[in-house]
């Protein structure tokens, strides 16, 4: 999984990459040679994967690049979630039932989110990467902020390359250092890796029951149990409290259910005392979720809300179930990062925002923006929109 990484990667962007010195890159490697062979790593091997090792311009280039936008759980969902790849899923899941069978039987992982993950990291094995990972890991550990994650990342790599007896060159992945059909960065490689086939070694480029029993064992290992899902549609009672849609506030599922709210189409919630959340990712005109414990162990395996989301919905209709009824609303707009350092600057001009002006739509911007909603009298429901953006310049000039 790389996105964990990538929104660490995000976050964390730096500036324009400074120019780098050969002497600096070459004192960076023989440091993370120092802790490779501490764990185990022969030199040769480390020494051969190192031998004339440049930094990747182009990876530090991708790493500086900040998103310019927000994404829109709408846009979002509509494109990670396509006709063609729940049809390709289900035809996958159709050709590899007896192993994820054997795979959901082991580890308590239904076979549609094995696929759903298969479809949304590489698109069922479609495009893995193609760069040579220990210089991409390197790179990233010797030419950016985040030199101790990437030089770990770098150590775990030179592990690979001995467990699987491959050369540098044959391991390739994404330009962050994400591998095979799964995308798992070198550490979870090497912490959640099965040798499912028995042939003794972990490939998780060619072999599908590796692969497979890899995710699975990772999503146990972070928390994943049977048997409620991660996420599913919800029907929320016209009085239902708007401020605790927020994925901070838990409640036990029967508690949901107690306030009226029901699964689509209106069958009763499990009646489980599992802590869940209520999320409108689109705002109060949109769709409404709940969330299982398991939406933690999805969201541990890419930090990222609306990929969580994503892998629930694909995973459903994967396995049969129905899309998501609540279409999203048509006007919902990707705000700028410009954008939203403006409203938080508005915000804090109101009194309702004291938190660090950062341009993300994090936790404490969405409940300022619940205050906002509350002082001009729309539904409080944290969530920015174009329309509130020009309320808030009206409000706040
Ligand atoms: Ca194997």
């Amino acid at each position: 999984m790389p996105r964990s990484t990538l929104v660490a990667l995000i976050a964390a962007t730096t500036l324009a990459a400074p120019a780098f010195a050969q002497s600096d890159f070459q004192a960076c490697l023989q440091s993370i040679r120092g802790d490779a062979l501490q764990q185990g790593v022969p030199a040769a091997v480390a020494d051969r994967a190192f031998q004339g090792l440049t930094p990747d311009q182009k990876i530090i280039e991708l790493d500086a690049r900040q998103p310019e936008f927000t994404q829109t759980y709408g846009r979002y969902v509509g494109s990670a979630v396509s006709p063609d790849r729940i049809a390709k899923g289900q035809q996958k899941q159709a050709q590899n039932r007896a192993l994820l069978d054997a795979i959901q039987a082991e580890y308590g992982v239904p076979p549609q989110y094995i696929m759903a993950f298969w479809g949304m990291e590489t698109n069922y094995g479609s495009f893995m990467g193609d760069f040579v990972v220990v210089r991409s890991v390197a790179t990233l550990a010797c030419m950016t902020k985040r030199r101790e994650f990437f030089s770990n990342e770098t150590v775990q790599a030179l592990r690979i390359l001995v467990l699987d007896q491959m050369t540098s060159p044959q391991m390739r992945g994404s330009w962050a250092g994400a591998m095979g059909n799964m995308q798992f960065m070198p550490s979870t490689f090497m912490k959640w890796g099965v040798d499912r086939d028995g042939n003794g070694r972990i490939d998780l480029w060619h072999s599908l029951p590796d692969s497979f029993a890899s995710a699975a064992n990772y999503l146990r290992g972070v928390g994943w149990k049977p048997p409620l899902p991660s996420s599913e549609e919800v029907a929320l009672p016209s009085n239902f409290p708007l401020d605790q849609a927020d994925s901070s506030v838990e409640k036990p599922v029967k508690a949901w259910a107690a306030m009226g709210v029901k699964k689509m189409g209106g069958a009763t919630l499990p009646n489980v005392d599992d802590p869940s959340s209520i999320l409108l990712p689109a705002g109060w005109r949109g769709p409404a979720f709940i969330l299982y414990p398991n939406f933690k162990a999805v969201m541990n395996w890419n930090r990222s809300t609306l990929y969580a989301l994503a892998v629930g919905i694909l995973a459903r209709q994967i396995a049969g179930g129905p899309g998501v009824m609540q279409t999203a609303p048509t006007d919902d707009e990707p705000l700028s990062r410009d954008t939203v350092i403006d409203l938080q600057m508005r915000l804090a001009k109101l009194g309702l925002f004291s938190d660090e002006v950062d341009g993300l739509l994090g936790p404490k911007t969405r409940s300022a923006v619940r205050l906002f909603q509350k002082q001009v009298g729309v539904p409080a429901d944290g969530h920015a929109t174009p329309d509130l953006v020009r309320r808030l310049q009206q409000a706040a000039r």
